[in-house]
């Protein structure tokens, strides 16, 4: 396959680049009436306005030749299609199946996965009633009032955050409490605060060997005999989500109290499967049905939309351009809904963990940039401290905002004003304020020349700052399964673009030999001289202030 940076499209790119260099994008708005109708793309309840971005029709349509020359349409079907494009673990990459309410057969292998993720769905959903509706008891036959969810990583963002965006549409019956970090301070502080006969502890981890997830479920098993339960009280308290079946009965989870998941379903695209156990419980079966078809939804817009109307590859190529052409290193997003809180740090990993790759395919080394810096929060209240930088700062940060047209809920007033500062920051980063108009506004401030000079070039803004808008409706489970979804296949493009694949993780695996090597260390199991002096002088440290006196 040719490279990147040597298909045709990539050297009318650069050409483009340096020709808009120095283009403002004020100017096309003043000289284009009809660009932001042009630039605005819908589907899936979701409209994106990417008018306000350092792009014309021309840098558009050879964004859209590049993406086509490195074979994303190919690329798409083979994952849809469940080739193994996950090459490093030869695996299959199937979170579509997951959401797949087509009734069209999903085929890895030669077998379709179909029914065993319909039965697991069906399996979920029985659950959630019998927890809901009080039928399962603990062993001193009390109802379940409580989940403590247990994971981390994929195993977690996703139920945590997506339980979080939907707070509206809880479901009365259960609380449920989301423990990731190994930091004991967390899971303490949790199973202090609930009773363990009202109790449910669901263990998530596809692997059933990650050494965080591992020990909180070892100390919550504790904890529950420690308050009286007995050993075969256990099944009534304890359920697992994993793909590891033997390694959660040898733990002690019954049989029948494990939910499946598969190989072909990566971590930080898991959401779907049975790790949203916790989802279901949070908000109920229908609600987690909800985000499964939002997401089948804009399965079906990807893959059938043209490019210049698709919203996940709108998005791609956008963010190739800047990463690419304009040496952007990091990417902003802004959620304007604190329920959507989260998202920055979701699409953080799923983005980050996906395409932080420095080798193609076939194991060369890139000579372009891959994926770049996620990071973001929660607006209005970035504006009163990070944007500073995105307003005036030396580097190009594409911004993402989003917003829900209502809200339930809530004072006019209060969603007017958050409407108004969205709106109001990406005007300001897209127009900027020249040093005339800075000028200007001083004229009464009984400045000199001299000061009102130098105070004037303080205040400019250069603008010309890129961002895209992204309006819903509401955000109902629906329009966030749609979301969650556009963002996963937005990854999935670039990472075809990058040559990378985007489904491997090997960053995060060697942290997590290295976390069990240091613990042996640290434990006195290994020699403290396998390890660099650095990390010798650490372990003896922590060792003595953790000695018995
Ligand atoms: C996701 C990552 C990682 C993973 C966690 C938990 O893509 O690889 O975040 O989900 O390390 O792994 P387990 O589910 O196997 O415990």
């Amino acid at each position: 396959m040719t490279d990147l940076t040597h298909q045709p499209a990539w050297a009318k790119l650069q050409a483009l680049a340096s020709e808009i260099k120095d283009a403002h994008m004020r100017d096309w708005f003043a000289a284009d009436p009809s660009r932001a109708e042009k630039m605005q793309a819908e589907a899936c309840g979701l409209f994106v306005d990417y008018s306000k971005n350092r792009v014309n029709d021309e840098v558009m349509a050879a964004l859209f030749d590049l993406a086509k020359a490195q074979g994303v349409e190919h690329h798409r079907e083979a994952m849809f299609g469940g080739k193994a494009i996950n090459t490093t673990e030869n695996r299959a990459v199937l979170h579509t199946a997951l959401r797949n309410f087509s009734g069209e057969p999903v085929m890895v292998d030669g077998e379709d996965v179909m029914p065993e993720v319909l039965a697991t769905l069906e399996k979920i959903k029985a659950f959630t009633a019998s927890v809901h509706s009080g039928e399962h008891k603990g062993y001193t036959g009390k109802a379940v009032k409580q989940i403590v969810a247990i994971g981390i990583g994929g195993s977690f963002l996703g139920p945590k955050i997506m339980t979080e965006a939907l707070k509206p549409h809880t479901h009365h019956a259960v609380k449920v409490h989301f423990v990731a970090n190994v930091d004991g301070c967390h899971i303490h502080d949790v199973l202090a605060s609930v009773d363990h006969e009202e109790t449910l502890v669901v263990m998530s981890s596809k692997s059933f060997s990650t050494q965080e997830t591992l020990q909180n479920t070892l100390t919550a098993k504790a904890w529950f005999l420690g308050q009286g339960g007995k050993q075969e009280d256990i099944a009534k308290h304890f359920v697992a989500v994993s793909s590891n079946v033997k390694a959660a009965t040898e733990f002690g989870i019954a049989e029948e109290n494990i939910f499946p998941m598969w190989d072909w379903v990566g971590g930080r695209y898991s959401l779907w499967s049975a790790i949203g156990l916790p989802i279901s419980l949070a908000l109920g079966f229908d609600n987690f049905k909800g985000l499964l078809e939002g997401a089948h939804d804009m399965d079906k817009h990807f893959r059938d939309a043209p490019f210049e109307s698709n919203l996940p590859v709108i998005l791609a190529v956008l963010g190739v351009w800047y990463r690419n052409f304009f040496d952007a290193q990091s990417h902003v997003m802004l959620p304007y809904y604190h329920y959507l809180r989260g998202l920055p740090a979701y699409v953080q990993q799923l983005d980050m963990e996906s395409n932080g790759k420095q080798v193609t395919q076939n194991g060369d080394v890139v000579d372009w940039q891959t994926g770049p810096i996620i990071w973001g929060s929660e607006g209005t209240n970035g504006q009163h401290s990070f944007h500073q930088l995105i307003h005036q700062g030396t580097s190009v940060i594409p911004a993402d905002f989003m917003l829900p047209l209502n809200v339930p809920n809530q004072n006019d007033t209060h969603h007017a004003m958050l409407a108004s500062n969205c709106f109001g920051q990406t005007q300001a980063l897209m127009q900027g304020k020249t040093f005339d108009e800075c000028y200007a506004d001083l004229s009464d401030k009984g400045l000199d020349e001299d000061a009102r000079n130098a105070l004037a070039q303080h205040k400019t803004m250069p603008g010309n700052k890129p961002s895209n808008t992204i309006l819903f409706d509401s955000l109902t489970p629906q329009t966030l399964g749609a979301l969650v979804a556009m963002y996963e296949h937005k990854v999935f493009v670039q990472g075809v673009i990058w040559q990378v694949n985007s489904f491997d993780q090997w960053g995060v695996e060697l942290g997590k030999v290295l976390g069990n090597q240091v613990l042996d260390g640290i434990q006195g199991k290994a020699e403290s001289e396998s390890f660099d002096a650095s990390t010798q002088h650490l372990i003896r440290r922590f060792r003595n202030a953790n000695a018995p006196s």
